[in-house]
């Protein structure tokens, strides 16, 4: 073991959060040392590097606020940014901010131990580094936790099996192969126009057919970046502002547009189809009543299956397309060419509702009906989200418990997303019980960064060494949260979203992040600073 000294705060991650947090504690004096196991900056946009990975989020939106000089320097070429632009961003943001001489990198934290006498925290890495800190800080992302799917022969496979999630550096040509791709959520629909235009032939095993919606994405106009540079504030002040902590999604703005009033149930069949032609792929969702009403919704849902049939020629096809369940349940996916995939002679879509997966072979995917040959296995199967990479941590608090214990017994509690009451001094950005992955992380990000330094000044001028989450305002906390979700559509029993934990076999089963929306959720928070850290013990 290598003692590697003491520092104020250990940072885990460097992605977004973790740049962010070394930068601002920092500015504020604190000593830092950010830890990541990438061998580079980025977190998820290093990780994710899958052809065709790209944020949703438009690029002038999805960036850092803080720091003017690199809002006015950094020149975004495309609405939608892909993953080699935001990783060459926040490549640029470590290097205009000398990060990275307070980041080490190929550094997998492997536990964290709360010394009670002390109040302070023993960070203990692979590589066998020790570090002391009072306080730690986990920007360790939501969904950066790979979920190993529980395919009988998987690792039986003796062609290259390639992870979304853990794609090459190098990247894969997939020219003249058989490939096969498992799940068809966004990581998924991105990547498999793609991976088809390349392939020989391209199978596609899909479970649970994805909401998929066309991105629009384009290169900006000339001028365009300019004009929002000249008045970049106002657009940040409006991000802030609106419930998700962005504008728009996708190329869709939400500006100016009211929230629906009109009721699907309420509106003849032949006014809903009307809605087609005037809306388009924004029709299914129109409604007053879709995310409150299985019923309504599964109307919505009728709407969106139209408008699936209408790009696929092969009808069989265009029904196995068709989701199953409640639209608003999972997130909501962009895409680029996704459906007319499915019109190319080289590609077939396996639907495992009616044939299920049975295992894999060292040459083939089997199903119940068939046998598929490929060369290439695509696993883009998801996340362990918002608890996966915590969890993996072996972290223990005080009293000896460990969170993931807590979180195995209680579900995956926590404090505004910011603490977990029993693991003093640790902070979790964007955290389950946080607005999180419905928002832009970005906005939520540094809105979750701020807090918790303006905390950490706090307990610094007034000498503090401590601060845990209190039981009781944890409690209330989750209640809260669990009030505004139950009875929409993201809560029922006809969903199994990750939001609900419901792809991780034996994980309970809490809606995790917080859906009253970010400008409701910055005001509790700051309303807690305000008042002395309402529901944090300090000592
Ligand atoms: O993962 P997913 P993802 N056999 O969990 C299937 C963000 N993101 O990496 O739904 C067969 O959504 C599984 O099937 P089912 C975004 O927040 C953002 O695609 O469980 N299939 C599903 O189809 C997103 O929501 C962007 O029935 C199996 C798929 O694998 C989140 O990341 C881009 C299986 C997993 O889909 C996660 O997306 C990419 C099995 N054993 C990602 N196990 C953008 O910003 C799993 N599946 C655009």
């Amino acid at each position: 073991m290598n003692q590697k000294g003491t520092y104020d705060v250990i940072v885990i991650g460097a992605g977004f959060a973790g740049l962010y947090s070394v930068h601002l504690l920092r500015e504020h004096g604190f000593t830092v040392r950010a830890l990541d196991r990438a061998d580079g900056v980025g977190g998820t946009w290093y990780w994710n590097r899958y052809p065709g990975a790209r944020c949703d989020v438009q690029s002038i939106e999805y960036s850092f606020s803080f720091n003017k000089e690199i809002q006015e320097e950094w020149e975004w070429t495309e609405l939608m940014p892909a993953q080699p632009e935001i990783e060459a961003y926040l490549n640029f943001v470590a290097d205009r901010l000398d990060l990275r001489r307070d980041i080490q990198l190929s550094t997998t934290v492997t536990s964290l131990s709360f010394d009670d006498a002390g109040s302070e925290w023993t960070v203990d890495t692979d590589g066998g580094d020790q570090f002391k800190a009072r306080w730690v800080i986990a920007a360790t992302g939501c969904l950066s936790e790979p979920l190993d799917p529980a395919i009988p022969g998987v690792d039986s496979f003796s062609g290259p099996t390639l992870y979304t999630s853990r794609f090459p550096r190098e990247g894969f040509d997939f020219t003249g192969l058989k490939v096969g791709v498992i799940g068809t959520g966004s990581s998924a629909v991105q990547s498999i126009p793609i991976i088809a235009e390349q392939a020989e032939h391209l199978n596609v095993f899909q479970r649970s057919a994805a909401y998929s919606r066309p991105a629009d994405n384009r290169p900006l106009r000339p001028g365009e970046l300019e004009e929002v540079k000249a008045d970049y504030e106002s657009l940040r002040l409006r991000q802030r502002a609106a419930y998700a902590g962005l504008v728009s999604f996708g190329a869709v703005s939400f500006e100016g547009v009211t929230p629906p009033t009109r009721r699907i149930l309420e509106t003849p069949v032949e006014e809903r189809l009307a809605a087609l032609e005037e809306l388009g792929w924004s029709a299914p969702g129109a409604w007053a009543d879709v995310m409150f009403d299985l019923e309504a919704n599964q109307a919505g849902t009728e709407l969106y299956a139209e408008l699936v049939r209408r790009q696929i020629r092969d009808p069989e096809v265009a029904e196995a397309l068709i989701p199953h369940y409640p639209m608003g349940c999972k997130r909501q996916i962009l895409d680029t060419g996704y459906f007319e995939t499915f019109n190319r002679d080289n590609v077939t879509l396996v639907d495992l509702r009616s044939d299920p997966l049975v295992g894999i072979t060292s040459g083939s995917v089997r199903t119940q009906n068939r046998e598929f040959d490929i060369d290439v296995l695509v696993l883009a199967t998801g996340f362990d989200a918002m608890t996966g990479a915590l969890n993996k941590m072996e972290i223990t608090g005080p009293g000896g418990r460990t969170l993931k214990d807590v979180w195995e017994e209680q579900g995956p509690v926590s404090y505004l997303g910011l603490a977990v009451a029993g693991f003093p001094n640790l902070f979790t950005i964007t955290g389950p019980g946080s607005p999180s992955v419905l928002t832009n992380m970005v906005v939520s990000i540094e809105q979750h960064v701020e807090w918790i330094v303006d905390c950490l000044d706090h307990m610094r001028d007034s000498g503090y060494q401590r601060i845990d989450a209190e039981p009781g305002a944890q409690e209330a906390w989750v209640d809260h949260a669990a009030g505004l979700v139950a009875g929409t559509v993201r809560n029922s029993d006809a969903c199994n979203s990750w939001y609900l934990g419901a792809n991780v076999p034996g994980k309970r089963r809490i809606h995790m992040p917080y859906v009253g929306g970010l400008p409701a959720y910055r005001k509790k928070c700051d309303q807690v600073a305000a008042d002395s850290y309402e529901g944090f013990a300090l000592a």
